[in-house]
């Protein structure tokens, strides 16, 4: 079907809308250290951001999460924007530092209280919020005892989501233990790009257990204490695809997918690391830890940015690019999307999914009061276009959450990628919908239009 155009762009087609409205929600997201700044403030400790940013070198112009958007202070006014788009839901994380300033030990009233008038804030303005507990920040001082390497991290993490838990568990809509956490053991352990700044595969891989392992302690913690929110976990993950059909590229796409995706799922929803050529390197496993890690979910979050491409020659055979890549150079390719949400819906015995993640950085600029950012709009509709295609072969897909609220600091890139559906002006925190921003609405607003119109069978 040709979509009809909107004053902002093309539409979403009329049977994606129709597919993505009962039962689904729309939301908006962002994480603590890249918005809220305020650093120092409050009593908020350091965490490894922090440190991490501050050190030369590590960070695209040395640029750090000081002030970001200084959402710490503006939060009224951005959740006055997330609510002008019309969305259901927010997604945020909570800075473990901001309300436990060294990961052990006291709490800080002030830390915890911001999180409480943020929540309240959202169920004001009748948006649901949904927690992730932790985005990466890990308190500096829980590194300088070893970090996630250290097996004791797992156990102080549960105790921080019992905490959470306890305090908001009875108004969000949602609590994620984890984000991402491929990014946490290998970015940050094993390529050295995130902080801490590792080099080191064999601790990456013990990372990625204990991260695994303090999941699953966290939602035994958290269902202990009673706290009735839905619980999951959030992962980074891609379809893979061989270059050609060649034995050698074939194996390549099953290695990079069990490395990327099923190392996180099958010990979540299988009990068991994959085992597959290629992969040599596990981790140390104490019994009892997987049937821990395997603790029921209520939800699972997909992040979905492009695929995997495995191409074994050397030079590597690039991928084809046909819709071009985003300014963080991914390539642009929605049906992996949807090959990802059936291979999974396959593979697993899944609780039901968010789209936790989803979008892209363009070199967006602000011009008479505008952003002009067409490829944001066909980015998101073909991305959308997927999804409902996935929906409809019976996936259940709960929602879709846009990455992100606000332009941000983007780790190691700094702030010169932009993935905002709002521009940011750094120089006085200026807040400026982009076209996709009205384009989003629109979309939201049609298909809460047809959620709400009664069906063929009601009449
Ligand atoms: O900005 C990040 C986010 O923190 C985690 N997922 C990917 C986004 C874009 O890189």
């Amino acid at each position: 079907m040709t979509p009809k155009a909107t004053p902002y762009g093309p539409a979403l087609s009329a049977t994606a809308t129709r597919t993505l409205s009962k039962d689904f929600i729309w939301g908006v997201a962002t994480s603590a250290y890249q918005i809220e700044g305020a650093a120092a403030a409050d009593g908020r400790g350091p965490s490894i951001w922090d440190t991490f940013s501050h050190t030369a070198g590590k960070t695209r112009n040395g640029d750090h999460g000081d002030t970001a958007c200084n959402h710490y202070q503006l939060w009224p006014q951005d959740l006055n924007l997330v609510a002008g788009l019309g969305v259901d839901a927010y997604r945020f994380s909570a800075s473990w530092s901001r309300v436990q300033a060294s990961g052990y030990g006291a709490w800080n009233a002030k830390g915890l209280d911001f999180y409480d008038r943020l929540v309240d804030g959202l169920l004001d303005r009748g948006i649901q919020p949904h927690l992730t507990l932790y985005h990466w920040d890990l308190p500096q001082a829980l590194q300088d005892l070893g970090g996630w390497a250290n097996r004791d991290t797992a156990f102080r993490f549960a105790t921080y989501a019992e905490k959470m838990g306890r305090i908001l568990g009875d108004r969000v809509a949602g609590i994620a233990t984890h984000n991402e956490p491929w990014c946490t053991a290998v970015l940050g352990n094993q390529t050295g790009q995130f902080a801490p700044g590792f080099k080191d595969e064999t601790l990456a891989v013990q990372v990625s257990h204990h991260l695994l392992l303090s999941h699953g302690l966290a939602l035994q913690a958290m269902r202990a204490a009673g706290v009735k929110a839905p619980l999951g976990i959030v992962l980074n993950q891609s379809s893979a695809t061989p270059a050609s059909t060649s034995p050698q590229d074939l194996a390549l796409a099953q290695t990079q997918y069990a490395s990327f995706v099923r190392w996180y799922m099958d010990p979540i929803f299988l009990g068991d690391y994959p085992r597959v050529p290629g992969l040599s390197i596990y981790p140390q496993v104490q019994a009892g830890d997987m049937a821990i890690i395997g603790s029921p979910l209520d939800f699972l979050g997909v992040n979905y940015y492009m695929r995997l491409w495995a191409s074994a020659s050397i030079p590597p055979v690039p991928p084809p690019m046909e819709l071009g890549a985003s300014d963080m150079g991914w390539e642009i390719y929605p049906d992996g999307l949807r090959q990802l949400l059936t291979n999974l819906h396959r593979d697993y015995c899944l609780p039901p999914i968010y789209i936790t993640e989803n979008g892209m950085a363009e070199a967006d600029r602000l011009q008479d009061g505008q952003v002009h950012d067409p490829r944001r709009i066909d980015y998101v509709r073909r991305h959308l276009e997927a999804l409902a295609q996935a929906r409809a072969a019976g996936v259940d897909i709960r929602g879709y959450f846009y990455w992100s609220l606000l332009d941000n600091y983007e780790w190691d890139s700094g702030y010169d990628k932009r993935f905002g559906l709002v521009h940011v002006d750094y120089s006085n925190q200026q807040r400026t919908l982009k076209r996709s921003a009205h384009w989003y609405r629109s979309v939201i607003e049609d298909a809460h239009a047809l959620a709400s119109a009664p069906t063929y069978e009601e009449i």
